[in-house]
Protein backbone atom coordinates (compact mmCIF):
# COMPACT_ATOMS: atom_id res chain seq x y z
CA UNK A 1 0.00 0.00 0.00
CA UNK A 2 1.18 3.43 -1.12
CA UNK A 3 2.30 5.52 2.19
CA UNK A 4 -0.08 8.25 1.12
CA UNK A 5 -2.66 6.26 1.23
CA UNK A 6 -1.57 4.54 5.10
CA UNK A 7 -1.71 7.65 6.48
CA UNK A 8 -5.54 8.04 4.66
CA UNK A 9 -6.28 5.35 6.35
CA UNK A 10 -4.83 5.71 9.31
CA UNK A 11 -6.43 9.75 9.79
CA UNK A 12 -9.54 8.06 8.31
CA UNK A 13 -9.63 5.32 11.09
CA UNK A 14 -8.54 7.90 14.49
CA UNK A 15 -11.33 10.37 13.37
CA UNK A 16 -14.23 7.19 13.33
CA UNK A 17 -12.90 6.98 16.86
CA UNK A 18 -12.65 9.79 18.05
CA UNK A 19 -16.39 10.62 16.63
CA UNK A 20 -17.10 7.07 18.65
CA UNK A 21 -15.97 8.45 22.21
CA UNK A 22 -17.93 12.08 21.58
CA UNK A 23 -21.20 10.05 20.65
CA UNK A 24 -20.85 8.16 23.85
CA UNK A 25 -19.43 10.67 26.45
CA UNK A 26 -19.84 13.63 24.78
CA UNK A 27 -16.79 16.28 24.41
CA UNK A 28 -16.24 17.73 27.83
CA UNK A 29 -15.78 13.89 29.18
CA UNK A 30 -13.70 12.62 25.94
CA UNK A 31 -9.92 11.77 26.31
CA UNK A 32 -7.05 11.30 23.90
CA UNK A 33 -6.21 8.22 25.30
CA UNK A 34 -9.88 7.16 24.86
CA UNK A 35 -9.53 7.46 21.30
CA UNK A 36 -6.25 5.93 21.07
CA UNK A 37 -8.05 2.87 23.06
CA UNK A 38 -10.70 2.83 20.54
CA UNK A 39 -8.69 3.27 17.36
CA UNK A 40 -5.80 1.30 18.59
CA UNK A 41 -3.76 3.55 17.03
CA UNK A 42 0.06 4.87 18.77
CA UNK A 43 0.37 8.00 20.44
CA UNK A 44 2.16 9.19 17.62
CA UNK A 45 0.34 8.14 14.65
CA UNK A 46 -2.34 10.49 16.53
CA UNK A 47 -0.27 13.36 16.96
CA UNK A 48 0.83 13.18 13.18
CA UNK A 49 -2.34 13.91 12.60
CA UNK A 50 -4.11 16.15 15.53
CA UNK A 51 -2.23 17.73 17.46
CA UNK A 52 -5.04 17.95 20.13
CA UNK A 53 -9.05 17.24 21.08
CA UNK A 54 -9.88 20.21 19.76
CA UNK A 55 -8.87 19.82 16.42
CA UNK A 56 -9.62 16.09 16.58
CA UNK A 57 -13.54 17.27 17.20
CA UNK A 58 -13.41 20.33 14.33
CA UNK A 59 -11.97 17.63 12.26
CA UNK A 60 -15.33 15.45 13.05
CA UNK A 61 -17.57 18.59 12.62
CA UNK A 62 -16.04 19.02 9.46
CA UNK A 63 -16.34 15.22 7.83
CA UNK A 64 -20.27 15.60 8.76
CA UNK A 65 -22.02 17.10 5.52
CA UNK A 66 -19.55 15.22 3.61
CA UNK A 67 -20.59 11.58 5.59
CA UNK A 68 -23.89 11.83 4.00
CA UNK A 69 -23.28 9.59 0.86
CA UNK A 70 -24.95 11.14 -2.34
CA UNK A 71 -28.59 9.31 -2.90
CA UNK A 72 -29.92 8.50 -6.23
CA UNK A 73 -30.69 11.53 -8.79
CA UNK A 74 -34.64 11.87 -9.01
CA UNK A 75 -35.76 13.73 -11.71
CA UNK A 76 -37.92 15.45 -8.64
CA UNK A 77 -35.63 17.97 -6.92
CA UNK A 78 -37.62 18.19 -3.72
CA UNK A 79 -38.26 14.23 -3.55
CA UNK A 80 -34.44 13.95 -3.68
CA UNK A 81 -33.81 16.40 -0.90
CA UNK A 82 -36.81 14.27 1.00
CA UNK A 83 -34.25 11.15 0.46
CA UNK A 84 -31.61 13.30 1.84
CA UNK A 85 -33.24 14.40 4.95
CA UNK A 86 -34.66 10.02 5.04
CA UNK A 87 -30.98 8.81 4.63
CA UNK A 88 -29.52 11.05 7.52
CA UNK A 89 -32.41 10.04 9.83
CA UNK A 90 -30.90 6.15 8.94
CA UNK A 91 -27.38 7.12 9.62
CA UNK A 92 -28.45 8.44 12.82
CA UNK A 93 -29.95 5.32 13.73
CA UNK A 94 -27.97 3.80 16.97
CA UNK A 95 -27.45 0.32 15.14
CA UNK A 96 -27.50 0.92 11.42
CA UNK A 97 -25.68 4.67 11.82
CA UNK A 98 -22.82 5.93 10.97
CA UNK A 99 -20.01 6.99 13.93
CA UNK A 100 -19.01 10.10 12.16
CA UNK A 101 -22.36 11.49 11.82
CA UNK A 102 -23.31 10.90 14.87
CA UNK A 103 -20.37 11.63 16.59
CA UNK A 104 -20.46 14.75 14.87
CA UNK A 105 -24.00 14.93 15.24
CA UNK A 106 -23.75 15.32 19.09
CA UNK A 107 -21.09 17.70 19.44
CA UNK A 108 -23.32 19.82 17.14
CA UNK A 109 -26.40 19.90 19.01
CA UNK A 110 -24.59 19.93 22.74
CA UNK A 111 -24.54 23.55 23.78
CA UNK A 112 -20.71 23.07 25.56
CA UNK A 113 -18.81 25.90 27.08
CA UNK A 114 -17.52 29.29 25.02
CA UNK A 115 -14.26 28.07 26.33
CA UNK A 116 -14.05 25.24 24.43
CA UNK A 117 -13.67 26.52 21.21
CA UNK A 118 -15.39 24.51 18.92
CA UNK A 119 -16.95 26.21 15.82
CA UNK A 120 -20.39 23.80 15.35
CA UNK A 121 -21.46 26.87 12.51
CA UNK A 122 -18.93 24.56 10.33
CA UNK A 123 -21.34 21.56 9.72
CA UNK A 124 -24.54 24.18 9.93
CA UNK A 125 -23.43 26.44 7.65
CA UNK A 126 -22.53 23.72 5.51
CA UNK A 127 -25.93 21.90 5.50
CA UNK A 128 -27.47 25.34 5.11
CA UNK A 129 -25.62 25.83 1.71
CA UNK A 130 -26.31 22.30 0.61
CA UNK A 131 -29.90 22.32 1.09
CA UNK A 132 -30.24 25.90 -0.48
CA UNK A 133 -28.34 24.80 -3.45
CA UNK A 134 -30.96 21.89 -3.96
CA UNK A 135 -33.97 24.09 -3.47
CA UNK A 136 -32.14 26.27 -5.64
CA UNK A 137 -32.08 23.45 -8.42
CA UNK A 138 -35.72 22.66 -7.52
CA UNK A 139 -36.65 26.05 -8.23
CA UNK A 140 -34.98 26.33 -11.33
CA UNK A 141 -37.08 23.32 -12.43
CA UNK A 142 -40.42 24.96 -11.93
CA UNK A 143 -41.21 22.70 -8.66
CA UNK A 144 -41.72 25.39 -6.32
CA UNK A 145 -44.27 28.01 -5.69
CA UNK A 146 -42.39 31.61 -7.03
CA UNK A 147 -43.09 33.63 -3.85
CA UNK A 148 -40.93 31.07 -1.76
CA UNK A 149 -37.24 32.04 -1.19
CA UNK A 150 -34.82 28.93 -0.80
CA UNK A 151 -32.18 31.33 1.75
CA UNK A 152 -34.84 31.21 4.42
CA UNK A 153 -36.19 27.96 3.42
CA UNK A 154 -33.06 26.28 3.50
CA UNK A 155 -32.85 27.78 7.05
CA UNK A 156 -36.03 26.82 8.25
CA UNK A 157 -35.24 22.98 7.11
CA UNK A 158 -32.33 22.77 8.79
CA UNK A 159 -33.24 24.10 12.16
CA UNK A 160 -36.55 21.85 12.01
CA UNK A 161 -34.67 19.02 11.14
CA UNK A 162 -32.09 19.67 14.18
CA UNK A 163 -35.40 19.81 15.79
CA UNK A 164 -37.21 16.60 15.46
CA UNK A 165 -33.56 14.88 15.47
CA UNK A 166 -33.68 16.06 19.41
CA UNK A 167 -36.88 15.30 20.23
CA UNK A 168 -36.51 12.27 18.55
CA UNK A 169 -33.24 11.15 20.10
CA UNK A 170 -35.11 12.26 23.91
CA UNK A 171 -38.82 10.47 23.60
CA UNK A 172 -37.14 6.86 21.57
CA UNK A 173 -33.51 6.86 21.14
CA UNK A 174 -34.15 7.94 17.19
CA UNK A 175 -36.15 4.85 16.49
CA UNK A 176 -38.75 7.60 15.05
CA UNK A 177 -36.80 9.55 13.57
CA UNK A 178 -37.72 8.61 9.88
CA UNK A 179 -41.40 8.94 10.89
CA UNK A 180 -40.57 12.80 11.98
CA UNK A 181 -38.76 13.43 9.61
CA UNK A 182 -41.26 12.22 7.11
CA UNK A 183 -44.24 13.81 8.99
CA UNK A 184 -42.11 17.44 8.98
CA UNK A 185 -41.54 17.42 4.99
CA UNK A 186 -45.61 16.09 4.61
CA UNK A 187 -46.78 19.29 6.71
CA UNK A 188 -44.53 21.92 5.28
CA UNK A 189 -43.99 20.93 1.01
CA UNK A 190 -47.53 21.92 0.61
CA UNK A 191 -46.28 25.20 1.12
CA UNK A 192 -43.47 25.27 -0.80
CA UNK A 193 -44.34 22.55 -3.92
CA UNK A 194 -45.93 23.67 -6.56
CA UNK A 195 -49.49 21.33 -6.80
CA UNK A 196 -48.32 19.33 -9.45
CA UNK A 197 -45.11 17.86 -7.78
CA UNK A 198 -46.63 17.80 -4.39
CA UNK A 199 -48.62 15.26 -5.69
CA UNK A 200 -46.14 13.37 -7.13
CA UNK A 201 -43.87 13.14 -3.61
CA UNK A 202 -43.21 10.09 -1.60
CA UNK A 203 -43.45 10.76 2.08
CA UNK A 204 -43.95 7.53 3.61
CA UNK A 205 -40.95 6.84 6.09
CA UNK A 206 -40.45 3.04 4.84
CA UNK A 207 -38.47 4.70 1.82
CA UNK A 208 -35.75 5.44 3.93
CA UNK A 209 -34.24 2.11 4.52
CA UNK A 210 -34.08 1.58 0.23
CA UNK A 211 -32.79 4.96 -0.13
CA UNK A 212 -29.67 3.96 2.37
CA UNK A 213 -29.77 0.58 0.69
CA UNK A 214 -29.58 2.33 -3.17
CA UNK A 215 -26.75 5.13 -1.90
CA UNK A 216 -24.64 2.66 -0.19
CA UNK A 217 -24.62 0.55 -3.78
CA UNK A 218 -23.96 3.38 -5.36
CA UNK A 219 -20.69 4.55 -3.38
CA UNK A 220 -19.46 1.00 -3.22
CA UNK A 221 -19.79 0.95 -7.17
CA UNK A 222 -17.86 4.96 -7.13
CA UNK A 223 -15.14 3.92 -4.72
CA UNK A 224 -15.00 0.02 -6.96
CA UNK A 225 -14.62 2.64 -9.99
CA UNK A 226 -11.96 4.78 -8.38
CA UNK A 227 -10.01 1.58 -7.35
CA UNK A 228 -10.16 0.58 -10.98
CA UNK A 229 -8.89 3.90 -12.08
CA UNK A 230 -5.63 4.08 -9.76
CA UNK A 231 -4.31 0.72 -11.19
CA UNK A 232 -5.30 1.23 -14.86
CA UNK A 233 -3.49 4.74 -14.20
CA UNK A 234 -0.06 5.47 -15.52
O1 LIG B 1 -29.94 19.98 5.87
C1 LIG B 1 -30.39 18.91 6.10
C2 LIG B 1 -31.16 18.21 5.01
O2 LIG B 1 -31.15 19.05 3.85
C3 LIG B 1 -32.60 17.99 5.42
C4 LIG B 1 -33.32 19.21 5.79
C5 LIG B 1 -30.21 18.24 7.40
C6 LIG B 1 -29.58 19.13 8.47
C7 LIG B 1 -29.02 18.33 9.61
C8 LIG B 1 -28.39 19.14 10.68
C9 LIG B 1 -27.73 18.25 11.68
C10 LIG B 1 -27.09 18.95 12.77
C11 LIG B 1 -27.75 18.67 13.91
O3 LIG B 1 -28.75 17.48 12.31
C12 LIG B 1 -28.79 17.78 13.62
O4 LIG B 1 -29.63 17.33 14.37
C13 LIG B 1 -30.55 16.90 4.66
Amino acid sequence: MARQERAIRTRRAILVAAAEVFDEVGYEAATISDVLKKSGMTKGALYFHFTSKEELAQAVLAAQVESLPRVPEQELKLQQSLDEALLLAYLLKRDTGDPIVQGSVRLTVDQGSPKDHLNRRVPMRAWQDHTQALFQEAKAKGEVLPHADVDSLAKLFVGAFTGVQVLSRIMTGRADLAERVADLYRHLMPSIAVPGVLVRLDFTPERAARIHREAMELREAEAAEAEGELEDGP
